[in-house]
């Protein structure tokens, strides 16, 4: 399908997606039935028990990750305008995989703030896709709380052996903050080769809040893809190479914000059928992150130029897979082998002081090699999987060491750089995991599908080796100090997801219940390293946090419904709550949503559709006494959204958020960090206040 194929498809896709379910039921076979009756399709949006997406190249929005709300349990923890940390059933940051293309990302900022979705810009984004409930063990070598998979939009191969040319052009603007989001596609392309140049380019000011301007959330992010593919009869193949540049991009929940990330970005997949059973999957990527944060440029800056801080990180690795599928009669087995090799680096300077240099993370390593097998097998009463993997992760780091820190700080951070360069840093982590899905249809228009897992994830590079207390925690944005701890084990995730997918008629739902048991779940206590503690409390006035190994449970539920009223209205929703809780001691975990709905009118026409939709969050109460985390509030809010497309290759897009200009804070988003704003240090920041946007989309 070409690109303006792809862009306008959703139209007569919706048209004839009404009709889904009265198709199926004349089928015989009660699973195709089934099959065909599970999947809720509305506007940009498809969910089936086993997976959840949405086609965010439609949607109008500055950060990908915010297309995870449309997701039954999906969010996204907000540190800045760009830097949304995917969230999946209360787990978030490492715990849950994001891929790009199915390879993975080395991230640069070690507090995520080049988070992996960062780096996938909406305009070019044709897929994001959710894994429903226990990610299969081949999805991601670590992903004890899920897994994401977002798709480049490179064009299409045509149907035809002579190449033609196909593209896109297009842009949207929202009066609040000037943002803008403009796209460019170029595809040359015949049914075996493709060529394809994608570029966007986005730009924003402050956005306004009915409380006042969020200071700083401007941003500017460019990024680019590069890639040539080939389609044959047996072999598909994909090579690319692309780059991402964000310079002072805003991140107020942060105790820095971003002046500049600089990425190139290379990979290549290969697939190819060997024979009619045996197939061969490959992928190898490789990145390489050069940012730098600083305190002073885009924020107030503190009272006294000694206090202003530079800090310059680079992150770099590969990740890789090759797998072989072996096709056995009705069942199949995947096996294969991939990796994460990853190295971090990251140096505190200050500008106003040359001798001022802090080593905040040196030589850091984090390598890991797994192996999995995966045997699924499909038959007409039911589907099975059984997946086993075993992950062996080693890591380092050098030796660190402080310049230019005055008095007792420069003396109890020598205490630490000696204590953490004595230390033993090679670490080694062996980790067995295995998940079993079973599926079968129960009466004539429902499916039960049934998942058991037991999944790990290895501590983080921060959790081990961040020696000093700094707040350097993969975005974890609590405002306090933490300090890593060599003597972390992994943790295990123990978990049960039970779900149905349901249709009768005009209706269908697919809800699904989970309950997670996680020994070990690492998170920060209070620490009783006395110098630690003192050297925190006189940074910031609090003693630090230490990662440890606690013990924790989340459980909850969420579902994706749809109603046809008739052939161009229908009505769908979301409904989601997860409850995570420490069961060593009574506290709540930190950052989780509140229980939140959704539901929206929307009409389908031939060549225009509109959707109205009402979001509500109940307000959060069970927060982490540990993490300091505040309650917030409930609140409701109303979106409208309109396309139209008065020619096949044009598409004009309007759409009204927050259209009561609605004062609320959304659980998720961070709590201000930045003194002299409207919005005082220490409140949690305000969501944005009515934002009108229009889109034109050409595509030829
Ligand atoms: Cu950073």
């Amino acid at each position: 399908m070409n690109t303006s194929k792809l862009m306008l498809a959703v139209w007569p896709a919706a048209m004839a997606l009404l009709s889904t379910s009265a198709v199926g039921q004349g089928t015989d076979n009660q699973i195709d039935q089934a099959d065909e009756l599970e999947e809720i399709i509305v506007l940009g949006r498809e969910i089936s028990m086993q997976s959840a997406s949405v086609k965010v190249e439609e949607e109008m929005l500055m950060d990908t990750a915010a297309a995870l709300k449309d997701l039954p349990g999906g969010e996204v923890n907000v540190n800045g305008r760009i830097t949304g940390i995917a969230q999946y059933r209360g787990m978030y940051g490492d715990r849950v995989s994001v891929t790009i293309d199915g390879i993975g990302m080395v991230g640069g900022g070690p507090n995520a703030m080049d988070t992996p979705l960062s780096y996938i810009s909406p305009m070019i984004t044709e897929d994001l896709v959710l894994e429903r409930g226990i990610p299969g063990v081949a999805s991601a070598p670590e992903s004890v709380g899920g897994h994401i998979d977002a798709k480049l939009a490179r064009g299409s191969f045509s149907d035809s052996a002579d190449f033609g040319l196909a593209g896109t052009l297009g842009t949207r603007y929202s009066g609040n903050g000037s943002s803008s989001t403009s796209v460019g596609r170029l595809t040359v392309a015949n049914g075996n080769h493709k060529m394809s140049l994608i570029a966007e380019a986005d730009r924003a000011d402050d956005i306004d809040t009915p409380e006042g301007t969020i200071y700083p959330s401007g941003l500017s992010r460019d990024r680019a893809d590069i890639s040539y593919a080939f389609a044959g009869n047996n072999t598909d193949f994909l090579l690319f190479a692309g780059m991402l540049d964000t310079e002072d991009a805003g991140t107020p929940a942060l105790a820095m914000d971003i002046a500049l990330i600089d990425t190139q970005i290379y990979g290549t997949r290969f697939r190819t059928d060997l024979t009619r059973n045996f197939m061969i999957d490959a992928s190898i990527g490789y990145n390489d992150v050069f940012h730098e944060m600083d305190n002073y440029s885009l924020r107030t800056a503190p009272d006294s130029p000694m206090a202003y801080r530079m800090n310059t990180a680079t992150g770099s690795g590969t990740n890789f897979e090759l797998a072989t599928i072996t096709g056995l009669g009705d069942s199949s087995l995947r096996i294969g082998l991939d990796g994460k090799l990853a190295t971090h680096d990251s140096l505190i300077s200050n500008p106003a002081n040359p001798m001022f240099l802090v080593q905040n993370f040196s030589d850091v390593q984090r390598d890991l090699t797994g192996i999995f097998a995966v045997w699924q097998r499909e038959t007409n009463n039911s589907d099975w999987e059984i997946g086993l993997r075993f992950n062996e992760i080693r890591t380092g780091a050098g030796t660190v060491d402080t310049r230019g820190l005055m008095g007792m700080m420069g003396t109890a951070a020598d205490i630490l750089s000696t204590a953490f360069n004595d230390a033993d840093r090679d670490l080694q982590y062996r980790n067995f995991d295995v998940v079993a899905k079973y599926q079968r249809p129960v009466f004539s228009n429902a499916e039960f599908h049934l998942e058991i897992g037991s999944k790990t994830r290895a501590p983080s590079y921060q959790e081990l080796y961040l020696w000093l207390p700094l707040q350097a925690t993969g975005g974890l944005a609590d405002g306090r100090n933490y300090i890593g701890n060599l003597d972390l084990e992994s943790e295990r995730s123990n978990e049960i997801n039970i779900g149905l997918g349901w249709s009768s008629g005009n209706f269908d739902i697919s809800p699904q219940v989970f309950f997670k048991s996680i020994d070990n779940y690492i998170q920060g206590v209070l620490s009783d390293n006395m110098t630690a503690n003192m050297l925190s409390v006189m940074m910031s006035g609090a003693t630090a946090l230490e990662f440890a190994n606690v013990e924790a449970e989340i459980y909850g539920f969420d579902l994706a419904w749809k109603y046809r009223v008739t052939e161009r209205v229908h009505l769908d929703g979301l409904v989601a709550y997860a409850r995570g809780k420490r069961t060593d001691i009574d506290d709540n975990l930190y950052r989780l949503a509140p229980l939140n709905a959704s539901i929206a009118v929307n009409y389908v026409a031939s060549s225009w559709a509109a959707k109205t939709e009402i979001i509500g969050y109940a307000q959060q109460d069970k927060v982490s006494s540990f993490n300091d985390e505040q309650p917030s509030a409930g609140y409701g809010i109303l979106n409208m959204s309109a396309v139209w497309s008065p020619w096949q290759s044009v598409r004009l897009e309007a759409r009204a958020d927050n259209l009561f200009d609605r004062s609320y804070q959304n659980h998720m988003a961070g709590v201000n960090r930045v003194a002299g704003s409207d919005i005082p240090a220490g409140t949690r920041l305000y969501g944005a206040g009515r934002t009108l946007s229009a889109g034109l989309v050409i595509t030829f």
